[in-house]
């Protein structure tokens, strides 16, 4: 659902790009990297997801999910990362040279369990918030589905729902792994695109949590490519709170002392098993 029509009417007399983004959302990410890589420049409308931003009737005026990103352009309303990327990069430049958009729409497909994944290894580190503050969120955010979400984390994920989430995470970068084992630079092929945006900020993301990469060589050496390009610099690591990024890993580092990192589920335990049996 790339351009949708905007509740809030005052968009369609925005001129030029308009992003609301929040700091460290993957999806945020992903169209900050394309505004970098395709030289746009935009009117940046930072939403604070940690003081719920996202949860006021203003902002759910502009994306009817209350989600980031949305982006206007010359009064035209875009919602979804992966159709925005898209519209951004427009279909005949080489960032768009994206042969059947299977690793567009696996990214897309990605998002639920990077999104559990990370609220229960990274977030967790955060203490609880007040109860008035989750009673606000329920009562201002109509998208049903987050309601639930919150709930379910501040009630603790079911282990096995963790445990799915990190089995179908493996199996999509290990499908990538495989794409790139014949020796391809990026994603597609020779030239960097879309698809290799798509996927930064989620192999970032994972790399906070201390996932095991080792096991995917391919996939690693790929991220140590697209890192060293300035997009992921100044549209992804610049964006990042430093407190917040040491706090992760602190916790990272805590959950591994105490047996329950993201290695520890059944998923990678059942893993290193069968290898220590070869
Ligand atoms: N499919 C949507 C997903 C958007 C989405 O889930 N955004 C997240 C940040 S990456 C968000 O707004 N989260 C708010 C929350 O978790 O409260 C897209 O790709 O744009």
């Amino acid at each position: 659902m790339p351009e949708i029509e905007p509740k809030d009417t005052s968009l369609k007399s925005l001129k030029g790009l308009h992003l609301w983004h929040a700091p460290m959302s993957s999806c945020s990410q992903r169209v900050r990297i394309t505004m970098f890589e395709s030289d746009r420049t935009f009117e940046s409308h930072v939403v604070n997801l940690e003081k719920d931003e996202h949860a006021t009737p203003e902002y759910q005026k502009i994306h009817p999910k209350g989600l980031v990103p949305a982006l206007v352009e010359d009064g035209r309303l875009y919602i979804e990362s992966i159709d925005i990327i898209g519209h951004i990069a427009g279909a005949d430049s080489p960032l768009a040279r994206v042969r059947d958009k299977t690793l567009l729409t696996m990214a897309d497909e990605a998002q639920l369990d990077l999104k559990l994944l990370t609220f229960e290894f990274l977030f967790r580190a955060d203490p609880p918030p007040p109860a008035e503050a989750v009673e606000a969120f329920q009562k201002g955010h109509k998208n049903e589905w987050l309601q639930q979400f919150r709930k379910d984390f501040a009630d603790g994920f079911d282990s096995d729902r963790i445990n799915d989430a990190i089995a179908r995470t493996d199996v999509g970068f290990q499908h990538l792994n495989q794409v790139l084992s014949d020796g391809r630079t990026y994603l597609e092929g020779p030239e960097f695109t879309l698809s290799d945006i798509a996927w930064m900020p989620n192999v970032h993301r994972f790399k906070l949590m201390d996932w095991p990469f080792g096991r995917t060589p391919h996939l690693e050496a790929w991220f140590q490519r697209v890192s060293e390009r300035p997009s992921y610099r100044q549209a992804l690591v610049d964006w990042q709170p430093e407190p917040a990024i040491e706090s992760f890993i602190a916790y990272t580092k805590s959950r591994q002392v105490n047996g329950s990192d993201v290695r520890s589920f059944p998923h990678f335990e059942a893993i290193d098993a069968s290898l220590d049996q070869t």
